[in-house]
């Protein structure tokens, strides 16, 4: 009898490094039929409280504490034997057996780092062995749709050493026919951003933040929405109708829990008086959507805010939801968003990331496929994106290999599908712009 080439013959760990220089967890996934699938664990700053537990060593003598060998060794002695001999397009049998080897609520033993690897791995092993795409294998025929790409120019918060509070300030490419169309207009926009902010702070303003978006020395939110503006009428473009805005507000980090404030802007506010700040900020400018709002309990805060913008901008939950199908139910009861961040390494598997996908389309929430801001060359997302057709993605400035690898990977799936490929700006019309 001939072997399947799908089962799973070996797999393998090591520690590689991130985009922050910190080291994270790489696995090799082999089938019998000779595929080859490779994924990479990226890593966040500004993680959500409730997402899965990445497990780091926290010994001060390897890497300042950062090194991963656990979670490598875990991969190659417990969850790698695990899935041994299994089918690799069986991913749910996959990641049920990755869970069960675990054993926790949080993926906290093994580390949702090398899970969230194997996981992947084990998926592009499949494709590779059935000679398609990561995205035609996942997504099927009705992969055809490039995502909005929103791409994060200036930095502040957790990702840069500036005074900014609002952690990313996104320029939303949306009126353009094609998804190259849009990351050129986007790339221009970045230079232009470049030059603008030269001009007006000096050459220190254009120093870049993780996810390769200017840091420029600027505290207040709507001078960075402004500068974005200026780039966007400087490339030639039409703020809102051609290029919109969107902010990752990152709220939990600006957050006084004892005095029950909001610490932005050179002020202290109140969940009331932020919540009119931003439908302020709304009026002004062409703001497309608002990435956590509030900090990362405040449902009750989310859903009043989603009830006034209902139709008109997008609610998005990133560390209040954190890819978990339970949190983002408890949500949507609430009516506290309209649109969820997808990172799979905030849950651990692939079928999970998957499953909280389908809730959140059947309840009509928009999704972003997202980067972490600590990242590498593997552009799985990018794939994901297009096989659950998600109206946004979000990875980062037009810069930086780790970033462009994304993008890159885009083009070349547009490129693929040729005259098949459609772009989601041509599909979802935004509200808040002309
Ligand atoms: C976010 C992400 C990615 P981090 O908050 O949306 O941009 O940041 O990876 O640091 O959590
Ligand atoms: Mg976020």
């Amino acid at each position: 009898m001939v072997e399947n080439p799908f089962l799973i013959r070996s797999v393998d760990a090591l520690q590689v490094l991130d985009s922050r220089g910190d080291p994270t967890v790489e696995v090799i996934v082999v089938t019998a039929g000779g595929g080859i699938g490779r994924a990479i664990a990226p890593a966040g700053a500004s993680k959500g409280k409730y997402e899965a537990v990445e497990l780091r060593d926290n010994d001060p003598k390897k890497y300042c504490g950062r090194s991963v060998l656990k979670a490598v060794e875990n991969v190659r002695h417990f969850l790698g034997p695990a899935i041994q001999g299994l089918d690799s397009r069986k991913q749910r049998e996959i990641d049920r057996t990755l869970r069960e080897v675990d054993g926790t609520k949080n993926k906290s033993k093994m580390g949702a780092n090398a899970m969230i690897a194997t996981s992947l791995a084990v998926a592009k092993a499949a494709a590779e062995t059935a000679k398609l795409p990561l995205f035609l294998y996942l997504g099927g025929a009705k992969s055809r749709t490039l995502p909005i790409p929103m791409l994060n120019i200036i930095n502040g918060g957790a990702h840069a050493g500036n005074e900014l509070a609002v952690q990313e300030f996104l320029i939303v490419p949306h009126n353009f026919d094609s998804f190259s169309e849009a990351l050129r207009a986007a790339v221009e926009t970045y230079k232009n951003l470049k030059k603008y902010l030269k001009e007006k702070y000096g050459a220190q303003a254009i120093n870049v933040g993780d996810e390769g978006g200017f840091a420029p020395p600027m505290k207040m939110t709507a001078e960075a929405i402004e500068a974005l503006i200026q780039a966007i009428k400087m490339a030639g473009y039409e703020p809102g109708e051609d290029i919109a805005i969107a902010l990752d507000a990152a709220a939990s980090h600006f957050y006084d829990e004892e005095k029950n404030v909001y610490r932005i802007d050179g002020r202290e506010l109140t969940p009331e008086a932020l919540r009119k700040y931003w439908l302020e900020l709304i009026e002004r400018y062409p703001i497309v959507s608002i990435e956590d709002p509030f900090h990362e309990e405040a449902f009750q805060d989310f859903a009043l805010l989603t009830k006034e913008l209902r139709g008109r901008v997008l609610v998005i939950g990133d560390d209040i939801v954190v890819t978990n199908v339970e949190r983002l139910r408890k949500a949507l009861e609430m009516e506290a968003l309209t649109g969820v961040i997808v990172k799979p390494n905030q849950i651990g598997t692939l079928s999970e990331t998957l499953d909280f996908v389908d809730e959140a389309k059947s309840r009509g929430i928009y999704t972003v496929i997202s980067h972490r801001s600590g990242e590498t060359e593997d552009t799985t997302i990018a794939h994901l994106a297009v096989a659950v057709s998600s109206q946004f993605i979000k990875t980062g400035a037009p810069a930086r290999g780790e970033r462009t690898a994304k993008y890159n990977e885009l083009l070349r799936i547009e490129h693929r599908l040729g005259d098949d490929a459609l772009y989601m700006g041509t599909l979802v019309k935004l509200g808040n712009v002309k």
